[in-house]
């Protein structure tokens, strides 16, 4: 035991692997290594990237890895692959696509599949960030595509939410019903070469009453940071057109990035993320241990057989029969 956790904290590749590996089986071995890895985690600046299929977040990381590595930051990429029809799926797009980084020590980059959690994608992705966290990557980028409700949850995995959209595809309004615009620490209009980005661009400033400035200079951030608490952690959201296919303006989007991470810093926000970190962490733990505990129990109960028939067989329902149970195993009272 903490042979994996050893490697892990002198960032050597091979036990990260592993133990991701470990973490997607979900091995018991991994809980014993990660519990070696907390203590050493809580530095990397956790950025989130989502938004429609297709709509150029792989592209958009690829160019943003180059950014952060002259920069000489280190870079864990985290990919959650759609497994969305509308795109088949862009796991080989994503390897592909991001390849050129593959010998470069300083990125690793991680695929994890959508489907089959048991927990959902956050917790496994939670761990993920653990890792890499705790390997002393000083950037984590997540990228999760789609719309719907692991997006929304992602928001609470990271320090800085990015969503991605595309002008004159009217696909706005689709991501206004996911709640997706309500995430957005920044927003990137990708794709500016080809797409009308006009209206989405005036909409969303009309919608955040964004400052026209606020993409260029920051100064918008400045002023919210100097007292009017609108937005969260005094933040505004920013706009950020880019074309990330031909690495145009993706310069701006870094300095957005890193007005972002100092409002954090100045508001104690960023280390504030840690604590809303652990606490999910920490609830999702109970929560396992509990019904785990609970269901073997339950297995071979008396009285949930009892109330099982009766509900087939007397008219009675799940909630009353969910409540007896909690009652008489967990001191429950409804
Ligand atoms: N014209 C143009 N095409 C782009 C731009 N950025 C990305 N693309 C292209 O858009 C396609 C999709 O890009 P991806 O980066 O795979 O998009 P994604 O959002 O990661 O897609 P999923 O992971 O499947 O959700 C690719 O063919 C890219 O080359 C851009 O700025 N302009
Ligand atoms: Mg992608």
């Amino acid at each position: 035991m903490g042979l994996l956790a050893n490697g892990v904290l002198k960032a050597d590749i091979k036990a990260a692997a592993k133990l991701m590996r470990y973490i997607e089986e979900e091995d018991t071995n991994a809980i014993d290594e990660l519990k070696l890895l907390y203590a050493n985690t809580g530095h990397s600046h956790v950025i989130g990237i989502t938004g429609l299929p297709g709509s150029g977040k792989s592209t958009l990381i690829d160019v943003m890895i180059d950014y952060f590595r002259s920069s000489k930051k280190t870079v864990g990429i985290i990919a959650v692959d759609p497994s969305s029809p509308f795109t088949g799926g862009s796991f080989l797009g994503d390897r592909i696509r991001m390849q050129k980084h593959s010998f470069d020590e300083g990125v690793f980059i991680k695929s994890l599949p959508t489907k089959g959690w048991r927990g959902g994608i956050s917790k496994v992705t939670s761990k993920m960030i653990t890792v890499m966290d705790a390997m002393g990557k000083d950037i984590i980028l997540v990228e999760t595509a789609g719309v719907g409700q692991t997006e929304v949850d992602i928001k609470n995995l990271v320090h800085t939410t990015i969503v991605v959209l595309v002008g004159g595809l009217g696909d706005y309004i689709q991501i206004i019903k996911a709640g997706i615009l309500e995430i957005a620490d920044i927003f990137v209009i990708n794709k500016a070469d080809k797409n009308n980005t006009e209206d989405l661009e005036s909409d969303l400033k009309n919608l955040f009453s964004l400052g026209t400035d606020s993409a260029k200079d920051g100064s918008e951030n400045d002023k919210a940071n100097a007292g009017s608490i609108k937005g969260r952690a005094g933040w505004k959201p920013s706009v950020y057109l880019t074309e990330a296919a031909n690495n145009k303006g993706v310069d701006k989007l870094i300095e957005g990035i890193f007005a972002h991470e100092n409002c954090l810093r100045l508001t104690g926000k960023f280390d504030g993320y840690f604590r809303s970190k652990s606490n999910s962490d920490m609830k999702e733990i109970i929560s396992d241990y509990l019904s785990n505990l609970l269901f073997e129990k339950l297995e071979n109960d008396s009285l949930y057989k009892k109330l099982l028939d009766d509900l087939i067989h007397n008219g009675s329902d799940p909630y009353t029969a969910a409540e007896k149970i909690l009652s008489q195993f967990l001191n429950f009272k409804k």
